[in-house]
């Protein structure tokens, strides 16, 4: 299926070509019917000779229903453009026209209506010469009859020529079904009605929409009339959502494939065509088939930010238009460069913004929003339209590469300053190299750290002895030389002292692993614990305290927090009348 949408000025006959070409009726209100025009989007849709099918969106063209016209051409990628031959080019096949062109639209066919009333060979040449100048190009014309239905077989192959040049769909991509109708059917609850552009549905998938904590539920999907179980883009589709309201959704909302959409109000966008020098501060952003109102801020030559007057799910690269809704004229098409871009706080950072933009092209680039961002998160990226293809770096953070070498650096230094700072501590805690280096998230600093530095208790630091500082270490190698030999032999208290191994001395060197502290003032070499087992298990069992202070040559000073020390470790257990055993 593809689908197109007409346009063109009021009464040129669009619904009566669309009923002509489908035997459907696209003007669904009695209203439209009693006053024979469009006021609301219509559709229908027919089979082409190739077999294929075409459905259509058929809009108003009455100038008061330009917003409902682009409710219903902006998630669509083809037009046909109607001119009657009996009128010609007129003001709304001009601002119908401008809006395809902001859109970017490239598909397209005229349909020069009403040729048993005039000769269709000027209202043709007239229009095709103003399409030439749009996105569309050389289009085909056809000149049809919706009363005599002279045309309409010409027309139909057109078309199918038309289906033919249409890029063919992704299936594979995320859904952001555009609402365009919302309505209650009895006994089956909410249906919203939209072009589904991209992405596939089934029934059963849970969906995001904006507003909605919860994921909506599609509990049946109708396209072309009849239900089915699934529906693959393109395609106009009918979606029953399950114990959703009616009023929480309608024409502009979205629905979306959960987890990849960021929701925004804050867009730096590229002005295309010829945007207008004196472009309103206050403007109607029309996309997909929403239209919000924003304000404006002039960036650079071509460049501006929109303030959005409530978040859409917008990506990079997203096409997107500007209307004055009072002078009643397309302000400029839009094309989205960023959907997150930074505050602009700073004196400056306007004009710097405007520079980074001026690069920008709406193409989704990696490396360069890397580059822009630094740090971010890969759903974060997938998010606003960017593909992932590229290792994290921890987690699921990306970063630009340049910019991690950078942080690399500044930890290493960061650390050995602090080291400089607090002499007696065994690193610099985590959480303040996550503050210092301004990262989001600890698993960062983490994947930071690269040897000699090494993380250990919450702290990053050089590994063993080498983090002491220096008075320090020399202390801990002259106890090693002094006891290596006799290690269950601890220094006296006034020995601590010439050694300079003060309380604040002894705890640095106790965390860093240097030495081993049994009491106050009773320090070893860490080996000593795994030797004192070695040589009590050497002993006949049970053994009593003399008899390992004996063995271990030392005195009662080491010993008796040396065996308390082995039975909170489970090395040793102790019986009854003061007896211990080794437990192997
Ligand atoms: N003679 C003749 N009359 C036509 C033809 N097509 C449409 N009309 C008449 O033109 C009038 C407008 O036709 P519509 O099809 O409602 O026009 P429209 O473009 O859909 O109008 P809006 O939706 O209001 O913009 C109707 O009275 C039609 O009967 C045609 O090919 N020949
Ligand atoms: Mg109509």
């Amino acid at each position: 299926m593809f689908v197109v949408a007409t346009a063109g000025h009021v009464d040129h006959g669009k619904s009566t070509l669309v009923r002509a070409l489908t035997g459907m009726e696209p003007d669904r209100w009695a209203e439209e019917r009693r006053r024979g025009m469009t006021i609301d989007l219509g559709f229908a849709w027919t089979t082409l000779p190739s077999g294929g099918t075409v459905a259509f969106v058929d809009v108003p063209g009455h100038e008061r229903f330009v917003p409902n016209m682009l409710a219903g051409v902006g998630p669509v990628p083809a037009a046909l453009i109607v001119v009657a031959a009996d009128e010609g080019w007129k003001p709304q096949s001009a601002e119908h026209l401008a809006a395809l062109d902001a859109l970017g639209v490239a598909y397209g066919l005229l349909a020069v209506t009403r040729a048993d009333l005039a000769d269709p060979g000027p209202a043709a040449a007239h229009a095709r010469a103003e399409i030439a100048a749009t996105s569309l190009g050389a289009v085909e014309a056809v000149a049809v009859s919706g009363l005599t239905g002279a045309g309409l077989p010409e027309l139909r192959t057109a078309l199918d020529r038309l289906a033919t040049r249409l890029p063919a769909p992704t299936v594979d991509e995320p859904v952001r079904l555009w609402v365009d109708r919302s309505f209650t059917v009895r006994g089956s609850g909410t249906v919203v009605t939209g072009t589904l552009g991209a992405g596939r549905l089934r029934v059963g998938d849970a969906l995001e929409l904006a507003g909605a904590d919860e994921p909506v539920r599609v509990r049946g999907l109708h396209s072309l009339g009849q239900a089915r179980p699934e529906a693959a883009a393109v395609a106009r589709v009918a979606v029953n959502l399950r114990g959703t309201p009616r009023d929480r959704l309608g024409r502009g909302d979205a629905l979306l494939t959960p987890g990849r959409f960021h929701r925004t109000d804050l867009v730096d966008v590229r002005l295309t065509g010829d945007p207008a020098a004196d472009l309103p501060a206050t403007l109607t952003l029309h996309v997909g088939s929403a239209a919000v109102p924003v304000r404006v801020r002039p960036l650079g030559p071509d460049t501006v930010r929109l303030r959005l007057a409530r978040p859409l799910p917008l990506l990079v690269g997203d096409r997107a238009l500007l209307r004055d809704p009072g002078r009643h004229r397309v302000a400029g098409g839009v094309r989205v460069l960023d959907v997150a871009p930074p505050p602009l706080a700073r004196r400056g950072a306007a004009a710097a913004r405007a520079q980074v933009l001026a690069d920008l092209d709406g193409r989704p680039d990696l490396a360069g929003e890397l580059r822009r961002r630094r740090l971010v998160r890969a759903g974060a990226l997938i998010r606003m339209g960017v593909p992932v293809h590229a290792e994290p770096v921890a987690g699921d953070w990306l970063a630009d590469p340049a910019h991690w070498r950078r942080l690399r650096d500044q930890l290493t230094s960061e650390v050995a300053r602090y080291a400089e700072e607090h002499p007696l501590e065994p690193g610099m805690p985590v959480d303040a190299l996550r503050q210092r280096l301004a990262l989001p998230d600890r698993v960062l600093v983490e994947a930071l750290i690269r040897p000699p530095l090494r993380i250990h208790a919450g702290r990053v630091g050089a590994a063993g002895a080498d983090a002491l500082p220096e008075p320090v270490a020399r202390a801990v190698r002259r106890v090693r030389a002094e006891y290596g030999d006799r290690p269950f032999r601890a220094p006296e208290a006034d020995r601590l002292v010439d050694l300079g191994l003060g309380p604040r001395e002894i705890g640095a060197a106790v965390r860093a692993g240097a030495l081993l502290r049994l009491a106050d003032n009773v320090v070893l070499l860490p080996h000593a614990l795994d030797d004192a087992v070695r040589v009590l298990a050497g002993l006949p069992q049970p053994f009593t305290l003399s008899a390992a202070r004996q063995a271990l040559d030392t005195t009662r000073r080491v010993a008796v927090p040396l065996l308390e020390l082995l039975d909170r470790r489970g090395a040793t257990r102790r019986l009854p009348d003061d007896v211990r055993i080794v437990i192997t």
